[in-house]
């Protein structure tokens, strides 16, 4: 039975093989949506295949990081969605005969290689766009089904309690139901997992242009193939399943409608002229609960107001993409859609609640969920007071580039985003990228980048940008064209922003 990436299926078996002569493994994942998912896969994967684990969740996976990993007594450790460029580190260790390391990664790999290592980068697949960390987790996790389903003794031997246990609502399975259900459930193969994939792609932006590709899509295919993925044309707003109707389509701004995007009684006259149900029961409607017919009035009547109002037909072809639903999920909450799914993961993420999103991801949807909804709500709460403080205080204006620092009023793992979205407010400008510093320790400044688009189609490459800036500065950084960060130390940001200006500068000119 072929892998659903053939390209890496070689060595997805020899890391499974390697994982399956452990006695127990350390499961170390980043903690972000595609680092939660890929750990959630792997867990799921080494339960399965009766392998006793922990679970551990880093930030960064730096030296020290590495150092606390390797003075544990496992002596397997396998590292999700990041790892590869850390490779480097990871070997000294692994000389020293500290731990074997498994790898499952997406990320550019250090110049140092290692046995059991599964990245795409190394087989000719694009680590951004065509498969993620969870995606590298999910084409391990089919070959560890094969291996542990062909190996008996080894999924016998599943029978000392694991830290997982609690957190997951899968009853655990001993080693003789896994063999017995190898041949006809999809469970068996771990192709259920593929929506957790999913999520994890989709988290890390790699539906580019609206749809996945390449390693994604043949995710994709087995997922629908095991009945816990859907997929078809939609409308490319997000909020699909839980937004009210008006708020859908006010907040809806990839693709700016004049008179509906950012216009609150814009949106809501635009639904009124529709001839539609709006409420029910007293509660605006959501998109998920609208029959076919009803979506298809809503779509055409925007496309309508676009073209008249003379939105470009390149913009309003982005109207509509592709929706990844996971249909075991009600209709009408965040999990049922893999966009929305991953959002609720990086909200928990981005509190360092790494353990609510993996509960979520295993299937608790009671404490866990729960709680990951809060720190959904707390997060957009933090997201619009730090949007007001930033309109509110203003912005220096350089050459090329506009900035601002906000101490400790704003959290350095969401100032990036608060940066993004306040860009168009007043004062604050579309045209020049915005660059947007907070404390993160009492040594070191995190430095946020956003730019646009349009400032990318001209040349604008933040990564670049980033990673130069703060080099000099003597920090690091790095990331994509419209969207980068680095870290400084304290008292560098005036010489960063000044080289940052120059930098920019040259890109557009
Ligand atoms: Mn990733």
């Amino acid at each position: 039975m072929a892998g659903p990436v053939p390209e890496l299926e070689d060595r997805a078996m020899a890391c499974a093989e390697r994982l399956c002569e452990a006695d127990r493994v350390l499961l170390a994942s980043h903690i972000d949506a595609d680092g939660l998912t890929s750990a959630a896969i792997a867990a799921q994967a080494l339960e399965r295949a009766g392998l006793p684990f922990e679970t551990v969740f880093e930030k960064q996976l730096d030296a020290d990081a590495i150092a606390a990993i390797a003075a544990t007594d496992y002596e397997t450790v396998l590292f999700t969605d990041f790892g590869s460029g850390q490779l480097d580190i990871i070997g000294e260790h692994e000389d020293e005969g500290a731990f074997t390391p498994v790898v499952a990664d997406h990320h550019q790999p250090a110049d140092r290689e290692t046995e059991y290592h599964l990245n795409p980068l190394l087989f000719g697949i694009n680590g951004a766009s065509e498969l993620s960390g969870a995606g590298a987790s999910y084409v391990l996790a089919r070959a560890l089904a094969e291996v542990s389903d062909s190996e008996p003794a080894v999924a016998a031997d599943g029978g000392e309690a694991n830290e997982m246990s609690p957190s997951s609502s899968e009853p655990r399975s001993d080693g003789g139901t896994v063999v017995a259900d190898a041949a006809t459930t999809p469970r068996a193969d771990n192709r259920d997992l593929a929506a957790l994939a999913v999520v994890g792609a989709v988290g890390d932006m790699q539906a580019s242009g609206g749809e996945l590709h390449g390693a994604n899509e043949k995710i994709v295919a087995e997922g629908v193939e095991a009945g816990v993925l859907e997929t078809g044309k939609d409308l490319a707003l997000y909020g699909k399943q839980t937004r009210p109707l008006p708020k859908l389509l006010e907040y809806a701004t990839d693709v700016h409608i004049p008179g509906i995007s950012n216009d609150e009684s814009g949106a809501l006259r635009f639904l009124d002229g529709l001839d539609l149900e709006l409420k029910r029961d007293g509660e605006w409607r959501r998109w998920s609960g609208l029959t076919n017919d009803e979506k298809q009035t809503v779509a055409s009547a925007l496309v309508k107001r676009a073209v008249s109002s003379g939105v470009p037909a390149t913009k309003i072809d982005q109207l509509v993409s592709t929706a990844y639903v996971l249909p075991e999920e009600p209709v009408g909450t965040e999990l049922r859609d893999a966009s929305e799914f991953s959002t609720l993961l990086n909200a928990t993420a981005r509190y360092e609640r790494a353990d609510v999103g993996l509960g979520v991801c295993l299937g608790d949807r009671d404490a866990a969920l729960e709680r990951a909804r809060k720190l959904l709500r707390n997060h957009r709460r933090n997201l619009s007071q730090g949007i007001d403080l930033v309109t509110r205080e203003g912005v220096t204006h350089e050459d090329h580039v506009q900035w601002f620092h906000a101490g400790d009023e704003i959290r350095e793992t969401i100032v990036g985003i608060v940066a993004g979205m306040a860009m168009g407010n007043a004062g604050i400008s579309r045209s020049k990228p915005i660059v947007a510093f907070a404390e993160k320790n009492d040594e070191e400044v995190k430095v946020s980048a956003r730019g646009t688009h349009s400032l990318v189609r001209q040349g604008l490459d933040l990564s670049a940008v980033m990673g130069e800036a703060s080099r000099a500065a003597g920090g690091d950084g790095g990331g994509h064209d419209v969207a980068a960060g680095a870290t400084v130390p304290k008292g560098e940001e005036e010489p960063f922003v000044e080289r940052a200006d120059d930098i920019v500068g040259e890109q557009l000119s």
